[in-house]
């Protein structure tokens, strides 16, 4: 391996809590529960193809404008919840393996669906810590596209083929296979496929 390629969203930080209690706010606005099984289908999902799965769940049609305002609303929501996010709510083992990979030369991208990336990164305060940053706001492709980790290697000039990518989506596992690349499944439930290796927090990979 000379580049490592992180999803951000449930491998280096929890966000996911957040967006699972803004989502569920939106829906019971709707008038329905939104239940953490429904959530498990979001995960890596980009932000409007997450809205269309929770309108689907509640049996709610939209218009697209309707659907661009529910989507900046469910945002505003997420958002503010990111106001209470520190250097504490990155993941175990996370800063730890960025600066262990870093001391051992590898280069470090990062290969988000997320367009709030620079914020919680700069909360988190790891922005530092990339070589290549590649988010939701520099890709028009979302996971299972390889768009993104592509994006990421090429950045840090270097091949598929001598990066690793770390993913906990489905979506983004099949986007890493796509573009060539290893993966690492961070995979806490033990739900994922089609994985080279499987950890349950980026802690155990500094275990030797
Ligand atoms: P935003 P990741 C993804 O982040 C999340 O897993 C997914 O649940 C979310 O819908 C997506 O980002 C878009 O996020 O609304 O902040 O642009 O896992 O790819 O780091
Ligand atoms: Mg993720």
């Amino acid at each position: 391996m000379k580049g490592a390629i992180f999803d951000l969203d449930g491998v280096l930080v929890d966000t996911a809590v957040y967006h699972f209690a803004a989502w569920k706010e939106l829906a019971n606005k709707f008038g329905f529960e939104f239940t953490e099984a429904d959530n498990e289908r979001l995960k890596g999902v980009s932000r409007m193809k997450s809205l269309e799965i929770l309108l689907s769940v509640g049996n709610i049609a939209a218009s697209d404008k309707q659907k661009e305002e529910w989507a900046k609303e469910k945002n505003e929501r997420y958002v503010k919840m990111l106001e209470n996010l520190n250097e504490n709510s990155l993941l175990n083992g996370a800063k730890q393996y960025l600066t262990k990979l870093h001391n051992d030369g590898i280069l470090i991208a990062l290969g988000s669906a997320s367009k709030n990336a620079p914020l919680i990164l700069k909360k988190t305060g790891i922005e530092d810590m990339f070589d290549a940053i590649v988010d939701g706001n520099s890709v028009s492709k979302a996971k299972p596209d390889p768009e993104i980790f592509l994006k990421g290697a090429e950045l840090l000039g270097l091949k598929p083929e001598d990066c690793t990518v770390f993913e906990d989506s489905q979506a983004g596992i099949e986007a890493a296979r796509a573009g060539g690349f290893s993966v690492v499944a961070v995979d806490k439930f033990n739900v994922l496929k089609n994985a080279d290796r499987y950890i349950t927090q980026l802690a155990d990979m500094l275990i030797i």
